[in-house]
């Protein structure tokens, strides 16, 4: 990253010409963006043309050279001319060739004609100050870069799209119809007016709860679409657990050995995975558990008391079991410590390569007869037989947890749920009262708290500390 230097006392509040690279070095091309009153007066310097507006958004070639007159790059240069930037002020954005060193000299030649260098996310930050988009779209930006896999992306595309702003503009709305009306039942409260009466209010109070309390839900949703699903694995002990976790990641992450109840801790690792070649990719938390069984060791009782609980947590459990000695009604009596009616469940059948056609057959129908038509996949970790049909599989089942209902809404920000649950907090006050007044004054709470998510009423400095967890070009 670059250097801060000539750093601004101001901030995100200053109106400095601002510039940073914004795309990686290392490959054919590099983009080095400027913003601010004085870009064009640099661009000309640092080019030796003339900036007109004729050449507005044209992508047309330069020589930039520094202050001595000396060759820095062959480019491409494009500019726009405010209000019709991402910035909603004059910029340029200048495509050089892939170096590192030509970069910074851009840079330090920019620096030089006075601008600083931008601040973390501060062309967002420009943009929206200035209008050019809703503070829910610029996180959409930054969501976008960060998303890992499929289902982010997706969220984030909806969030830029303005689909999420949407859902909660209306809300935001309809508290204001409310608050509207609240008012003309303090002023009419002499007149019997039944769409003003506080039950009639309440009534429609309750159904903004509603939508309130299920918007504040599907955080816990976000985050495995950010984050990955939780995924358990679960069985006896010295069933594969370990080795089938270490074949799924590829890399040898917990301790294997022929000794029952080697696993204590639970070993926990993300990974992606994809439904098949060009198919999505969906992230997972999985986590590899201690083997259950009944045992005099202090410290082994207080791994499998954790095992038990990551697959309660966890949305899909992988049932291991070892193919060679399937013990099946001790598996059954062992996942009987687990809720596992809202779970995803999935078994394998472990040691495949220790396994005839037949036997795998039998086990197979026997696992299903007691787990009710479960999809069990036989696999072997050592010569990964199966391992990448298995992937495959849980990838489907990990696509399923996570498909959405049309116009399903997903929060992932922490703040967002947070102001959501204040907004609720003050509607369940407003359903308690027995006075208008109260009653208006908390519905003007819930309304207010929602102002920020739409962007509105946040002040300079709040949005500086929002964007400054962007990265730098952004
Ligand atoms: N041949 C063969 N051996 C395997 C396979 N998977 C596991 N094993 C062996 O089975 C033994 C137990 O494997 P682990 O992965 O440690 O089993 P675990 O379920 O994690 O055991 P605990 O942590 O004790 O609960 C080790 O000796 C492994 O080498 C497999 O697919 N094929
Ligand atoms: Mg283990």
């Amino acid at each position: 990253m670059q250097k801060q230097r000539h750093l601004d006392p101001a901030g995100y509040l200053s109106n400095r010409t601002i510039v940073a690279l914004c795309s990686p070095t290392g490959g054919a091309i590099s983009a080095v963006r400027i913003s601010g009153a004085d870009t064009h007066k640099i661009f000309d310097l640092l080019t030796g043309a003339k900036s007109s507006p004729a050449n507005e958004r044209l992508a047309k070639r330069y020589w930039l050279k520094d202050h001595a007159g000396r060759k820095i790059d062959d480019v491409i240069g494009v500019q726009y001319f405010a209000p019709k930037s991402f910035t909603g002020e004059d910029v340029v954005e200048i495509f050089i060739h892939g170096s590192p060193i030509i970069a910074q000299k851009l840079i330090d030649e920019v620096i030089g004609l006075g601008a600083r260098v931008a601040l973390p996310g501060e062309f967002s930050f420009r943009g929206v100050k200035n209008g050019k988009m809703r503070l829910s779209q610029a996180e959409a930006v930054k969501e976008l870069v960060a998303a890992e896999n499929d289902f982010s992306l997706g969220l984030a595309l909806d969030k830029l799209s303005g689909t999420q702003h949407e859902f909660i503009e209306k809300i935001r709305n309809e508290l204001m119809q409310l608050l509207a009306l609240s008012e003309a039942g303090i002023d009419f409260s002499d007149q019997d007016l039944d769409e003003v009466s506080l039950p009639a209010l309440k009534k429609r109070a309750r159904t903004v709860l509603d939508l309130l309390t299920r918007l504040s839900g599907s955080f816990d949703r976000g985050k495995r679409f950010v984050d990955g699903i939780p995924v358990a694995l679960f069985g006896l002990p010295n069933a594969g657990k370990s080795s089938f976790f270490n074949a799924l990641l590829g890399e040898d992450r917990s301790i294997v050995s022929d000794i029952v109840g080697t696993t204590r801790d639970v070993v926990r690792e993300k990974i992606n995975l994809r439904t098949e070649d060009h198919g999505s990719t969906v992230t997972f938390r999985m986590a590899d558990t201690a083997g259950i069984r009944k045992s005099q060791d202090q410290i082994e009782n207080i791994g499998i008391n954790r095992s038990v609980k990551s697959a309660q947590e966890a949305d899909v459990v992988i049932l291991i079991i070892d193919g060679k000695r399937a013990q099946i009604d001790e598996i059954f009596e062992a996942a009987s410590s687990v809720d596992l009616s809202k779970k995803s469940l999935i078994a394998m059948l472990t040691k495949k390569d220790q396994m005839g056609d037949d036997e795998q057959v039998k086990v197979k129908a026997a696992l299903q007869n007691k787990f009710k038509g479960i999809s069990v996949h036989a696999v072997s970790s050592t010569t990964l037989d199966g391992i990448h049909d298995a992937a495959r599989a849980l990838a489907r089942l990990g696509t399923e947890c996570l498909k959405r209902k049309p116009g399903e809404i997903v929060l992932t920000q922490f703040e967002q749920v947070e102001a959501v649950n204040r907004a609720a907090k003050g509607l369940k006050e407003a359903d308690k009262t027995a006075d208008i007044v109260l009653f208006a004054t908390e519905v003007r709470h819930a309304m207010n708290e929602l102002g920020p998510l739409l962007g509105e009423t946040v002040a300079d400095d709040v949005l500086g500390k929002i964007f400054s967890d962007f990265c730098i070009g952004k």
